[in-house]
């Protein structure tokens, strides 16, 4: 198992990412001259890298801090109290722990992790997590269940993606600036979230942690621990690490978003490799779509691309059911092209 999630030997550590974009929400909501630049380096950044880091974002640190230490003390039980909020083996259920393996087509890696459904009209699974030990709650905040403090995550990280969405759809000049904020936003969103936890490496050397991928949703928001190892890949194919950075989150453009701008925005194709001593742990807010939405160039968007359509219409149930039967490397947009 180990050696079908090593890299190749002699595959060396990327370099880093030079600059990464990054944006101020806080700055951002300054003044209107602050917002429009804002908007015009988000802009950029997605269709550059499809990736940019927010800072200002709002989400209390000790929000985080809470949610780290509670992920960490989850990670830490035994395997089989674990084991009991995996998805019932043989069903159709993504949710809830697994580990090492990823989705249902055969893909490894160096990773356990949750996988927890988070529509914003509150039907969520799994409902309850094992009870891993909570750090004790601070002064004036409630004690809570490990699944509720991710609720909470949620709810603070669901507002962050508002408005970050809206400063995309300001950045690409649209008339209805919250026309993508509402996909994300509403009652029957199909959001999901992730809590991975990347073990050391167990000797020296490069694992592949989570191989690389796009995002199928509109929106990936990422925070992680001060642990390195998430890389992605610019346009031209070459990987480049993102150096770790806990105060804030970053935020991957996924396929979807590509195709409600006609590709001008690029879902960005990502990785984590493990190569530290120390172990990372990452929670990722995956913003999608309500099942039925079908999903075509926002309006606005064509008449400057010459009216050309890239992509063929589809359901974001359609595209999800056919991601899902795909390899993480795959390249999941492929089959919706026109050539
Ligand atoms: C990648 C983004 C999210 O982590 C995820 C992943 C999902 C899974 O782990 O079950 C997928 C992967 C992700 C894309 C293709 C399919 C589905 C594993 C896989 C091989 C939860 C998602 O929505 O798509």
């Amino acid at each position: 198992e180990l050696e079908q999630i090593a890299l190749p030997a002699g595959q060396r550590a990327a370099p880093p990412l030079a600059a990464v974009p990054e944006v101020d929400l806080a700055m951002a909501a300054a003044n209107a001259g602050a917002r429009a630049a804002a908007a015009r380096a988000v802009a950029r950044a997605c269709e550059e890298h499809g990736f940019f880091k927010v800072t200002g974002h709002g989400v209390p640190a000790p929000l985080l801090a809470r949610v780290e230490a509670a992920a960490a003390a989850f990670f830490a039980l035994p395997q089989q109290e674990k084991e009991k909020a995996a998805a019932a083996p043989g069903g159709s259920s993504p949710f809830g722990y697994a580990s090492k393996r990823i989705g249902g087509n055969g893909d490894l890696g160096w990773v356990e992790y949750l996988l927890l459904g988070v529509s914003a009209a509150g039907a969520a699974a799994p409902a309850a997590l094992p009870g891993a030990p909570l750090p004790a709650a601070p002064a004036g905040a409630s004690p809570c269940s490990f699944r509720d403090l991710l609720d909470e995550y949620v709810a603070a990280v669901r507002r962050m993606t508002g408005a970050v969405l809206e400063l995309m759809a300001e950045g690409l000049g649209l008339e209805d600036t919250g026309a993508l904020a509402r996909l994300v936003l509403a009652g029957d969103s199909d959001s999901m979230l992730r809590v991975n936890h990347y073990p050391p490496r167990p000797e020296p050397g490069r694992l592949t942690g989570f191989g690389e991928h796009t995002d199928p949703q509109i929106i990936s928001l990422l925070r992680s621990n001060a642990t390195a190892g998430l890389e992605i890949s610019l346009r031209d194919g070459t990987w480049v690490a993102v150096p770790a950075d806990a105060d804030s989150f970053f935020v991957n453009v996924g396929d979807a978003l590509q195709v409600l701008t006609n590709g001008r925005f690029r879902s960005v194709r990502h990785r984590v490799m493990v190569s530290s001593a120390r172990p990372r742990v990452s929670v990722i807010f995956f913003g999608g779509p309500p099942p039925r939405e079908r999903l075509a160039p926002l309006p606005g968007l064509l008449d400057r691309e010459g009216g050309r359509r890239r992509y063929r219409d589809f359901t974001w149930r359609e595209y999800k059911t056919s991601a899902y039967r795909t390899k993480l490397a795959d390249n999941r947009l492929g089959r919706f092209e026109f050539d």
